[in-house]
């Protein structure tokens, strides 16, 4: 049997996690879990994770560590069995902690973008809310304007886009991150990449993804 293959990315809002990982998910077969995507479709499923979230994801603030590990770490266990790959989680050193006492990383992907790209990104992004899929009206927009490409509904934006929240989450997310940063990297799994375009960063991960996953590994998997 293939060895297991466990990767997490890292990066301030906008930086292309989600775009990036769409693309490994789909290209290497690993099952993809967003910490956001999860979030936000727990609240709008209203579901009990989903009361106990709301108000901190609609102020742009982290769910406390305790509750998300909790909630990511339950998710996890229904993917034993799997390779996987993590977006958004872990975020802070103790999530990190909780993580490492269930798993080790094999791979983490860390993206560093400039902050006038991350805000002329987040400006100009909509979201299907049912599926999690991201459009940008420039870089990569819908077939029709304003409707996902999958199921024809609405696009919405973020709340948390807008400029004075995103300059605020930014800031954050440094601080919070670089114990992380520090630790993955002495672990001898950190992997950074910097640039203000998805499309010249994308073939570096791609690659060296290709030398990281066992190949027989990508035979017969699908995408989630
Ligand atoms: P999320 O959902 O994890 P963020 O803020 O970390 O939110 P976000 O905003 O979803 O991350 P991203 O995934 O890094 O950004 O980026 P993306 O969506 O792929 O790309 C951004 C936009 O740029 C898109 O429109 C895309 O098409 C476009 N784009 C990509 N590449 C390019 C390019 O090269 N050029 C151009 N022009 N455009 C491009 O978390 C949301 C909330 O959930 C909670 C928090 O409240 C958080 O605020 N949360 C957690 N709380 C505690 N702990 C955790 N671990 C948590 N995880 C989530």
């Amino acid at each position: 049997m293939a060895k297991l293959f466990r990767t997490a990315i890292m990066g301030p809002p906008g930086s292309g996690k989600g775009t990036i990982s769409q693309r490994i998910a789909q290209k290497f077969g690993l099952q993809y879990l967003s910490s956001g995507h999860f979030l936000r479709e727990s609240i709008a499923a209203n579901t009990e994770a989903g009361v106990l979230v709301k108000s901190y994801v609609e102020r742009s603030m982290l769910v406390p560590d305790h509750v998300m590990s909790r909630l990511m770490l339950l998710r996890l266990e229904q993917l034993t069995g799997h390779s996987w790959l993590l977006d958004g989680f872990p975020r802070t050193i103790a999530q990190a902690k909780a993580l490492n006492n269930i798993c080790q990383l094999d791979m983490v992907i860390s993206l560093n973008i400039p902050y006038e790209t991350l805000r002329e990104r987040l400006s100009d992004r909509w979201i299907h809310p049912a599926s999690g899929r991201v459009y940008n009206m420039g870089f990569n927009p819908p077939r029709v304007q304003g409707r996902d490409d999958v199921s024809g509904e609405p696009l919405i934006q973020h709340a948390d886009d807008r400029p004075e929240a995103l300059l605020a989450r930014l800031r954050h997310y440094k601080d919070v991150a670089k114990p992380v940063i520090d630790l993955y990297k002495s672990q001898g799994v950190l992997y950074q990449f910097s640039g203000t375009d998805t499309n010249r960063i994308w073939p570096y991960i791609s690659s060296l993804l290709s030398t990281k996953i066992p190949t027989q590994h990508l035979d017969g998997c699908q995408p989630p």
